[in-house]
């Protein structure tokens, strides 16, 4: 065996000290720097040193979800609430334990070090920091449908029977609580499903996410919606063209509780961007990255980086649950034609070997509504490219997954991602003042189609880049470089 995990570690280093309340890391961060000179490219190696501080103390966590009574928000309280309890369940191919695979947080490993043996020692991801567990999440939230979590559980049509049965006494405690229903925003036939409407809610938990249904786009309107002051006398104005869920984000931010957008409609306007930096509240978006998604942009990855050329990139997937209902009307199509449309961008820019300025393989989405398949979505993707001496290479991929089932650990990992990042802060040396991370939070973006990032950063769709920007970070909170694939220690003769 050339590996082992261990739940528990310590780093021994004089750079770290761990506190009753705090871990404090003096960290190197290097990086370097590229300038033209004379035409030519310099690239200078640059060391900036900081104190990195996390606290220790693990928050009770709320999340409230919006459109609590979906797919998406009765699976994760569902299979919250399965693994709080133990509940098992039968199947025709036996007894089912409840587990959270999906959930990069807690179903995935970090590797730490290795050994004098050169075996490799890893952690579970949970454990490198001090994290929220999920099974103490308090779940709460709205819905335009008033229906209890387990009439909407079963209406969901995505988890065994056998394990509804159990859930049914815990799930029909919860109730959503009334939300905003705008219909111009969502499907029209999305209508039957709003007997439960109310103008406001008052905001207190600790995260808020969005896994109500797609949105239209919002018009980005000069006086309307460009600037805080803009937007916030707009919605005193009760004007039209703020969405529902820009109005959560707001009434979020303005609670100070961080707001992430899962689906792929533009919540965040210019306005409410400027709100959410102003008062340095947490914002992450936009748009669940389940299955296609995550595959493209590890794909798109292997093939660029391997020097071959994408030129052309068909999506095509058909789904039968409400999520897909809402997505046969075409505003709501678009919206999310938009974020499974611009994920491989940075891969196609970052080789200029292979693609002229501006040019972009063809890259098509299509969705459709089949009712019989519910919540098992099936996508279908080709990717061409071209090879070698005018070869092609043509790739072909199917894939079938229960949607939801791919999306409830996604909605954990990004309330419990968000909440640690909180407690991080960062004092660059030379300086007195610990900062925080922006309040656009960039980390996310591994769990997010359409990444939200600050101004001056890249947006970085590449899967195992997103994943490697995480783990860097924290492990930078423990006095720990990032992980060097150069493996020296091991292979000079
Ligand atoms: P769903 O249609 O089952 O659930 C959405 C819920 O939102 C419904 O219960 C609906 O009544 C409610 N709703 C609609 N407007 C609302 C409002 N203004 N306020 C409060 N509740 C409202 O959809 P599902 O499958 O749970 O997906 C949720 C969102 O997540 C969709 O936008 C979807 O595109 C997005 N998403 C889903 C992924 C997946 O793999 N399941 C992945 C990426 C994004
Ligand atoms: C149809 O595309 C339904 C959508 O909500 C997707 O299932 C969802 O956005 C997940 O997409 P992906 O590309 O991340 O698998």
């Amino acid at each position: 065996m050339s590996a082992q995990m261990f739940e528990k570690f310590r780093v021994n280093s004089p750079n770290v000290k761990y506190t009753e309340t705090e871990i404090l890391s003096n960290y190197t961060y290097n990086t370097s720097k590229t300038k033209v000179v004379n035409g030519e490219l310099v690239v200078e190696p640059v060391s900036t040193k900081y104190t990195i501080k996390t606290e220790r103390t693990v928050p009770k966590l709320g999340v409230m979800i919006v459109g609590l009574g979906g797919n998406n928000g009765t699976t994760v309280v569902a299979g919250t609430i399965a693994n709080r309890e133990g509940l098992c369940w039968n199947t025709k191919s036996g007894l089912q334990k409840p587990n959270y695979y999906g959930s990069v947080v807690m179903s995935s490993t970090v590797k730490l070090g290795s050994d004098e043996n050169g075996k490799d020692s890893y952690v579970p991801f949970q454990n490198i920091l001090p994290m929220v567990h999920p099974n103490d999440i308090v779940f709460g939230g709205w819905d335009i449908n008033s229906a209890d979590l387990a009439e909407a559980m079963q209406r969901a049509q995505v988890l065994d029977h056998d394990l509804q049965v159990q859930l049914i006494p815990h799930m029909k405690q919860i109730r959503p609580l009334p939300s905003i229903y705008f219909p111009d925003f969502i499907a029209a036939n999305q209508k039957d499903r709003a007997n439960n409407f109310k103008e406001s809610n008052k905001l207190d938990k600790v995260i808020v996410c969005w896994s109500a249904n797609t949105e239209r786009f919002s018009n980005i309107v000069p006086g309307l919606n460009d600037t805080w002051a803009n937007l916030e006398a707009a919605i005193a104005r009760g004007e039209e063209e703020i969405s529902p869920s820009t109005l959560f984000a707001i009434a979020s931010i303005l609670e100070n509780t961080p707001y992430i957008n899962g689906s792929p409609q533009n919540t965040f306007v210019p306005g409410a961007l400027e709100l959410a930096v102003q008062r340095n509240v947490t914002i992450g978006g936009d748009d669940f990255k389940t299955g296609q998604t995550k595959i493209k942009s590890v794909l798109t990855d292997f093939l660029v980086s391997a020097g071959l050329k994408p030129v052309s990139i068909v999506s095509y997937n058909h789904l039968g649950n409400n999520d897909g209902k809402n997505l046969s009307a075409p505003q709501q199509f678009r919206s999310k034609e938009i974020t499974k449309s611009n994920v491989v961008d940075d891969m196609i820019e970052s080789n200029a070997i292979l693609y002229k300025e501006g040019e972009h393989p063809d890259h098509v989405i299509v969705i459709k509504y089949v009712p019989y398949v519910g919540d098992s979505k099936r996508a279908m993707d080709e990717y061409t490219s071209q090879i070698f001496m005018g070869g092609h290479n043509t790739l072909v991929i199917h894939n079938t997954c229960e949607d939801s089932l791919l999306a409830a650990p996604i909605i954990l990992d990004l309330c419990i991602l968000a909440e640690i990042s909180s407690r991080i802060t960062m004092k660059p040396e030379g300086s007195e003042e610990f900062v925080t991370f922006h309040p656009i939070l960039s980390l996310l973006s591994y769990l997010l189609k359409a990444p939200l990032v600050p101004e001056k950063a890249n947006v970085v769709n590449a899967l195992f880049k997103q994943r490697n920007g995480i783990l860097s970070t924290f492990k930078a909170c423990v006095g720990l470089q990032p992980e060097n694939d150069m493996s020296l220690e091991k292979i000079l003769f």
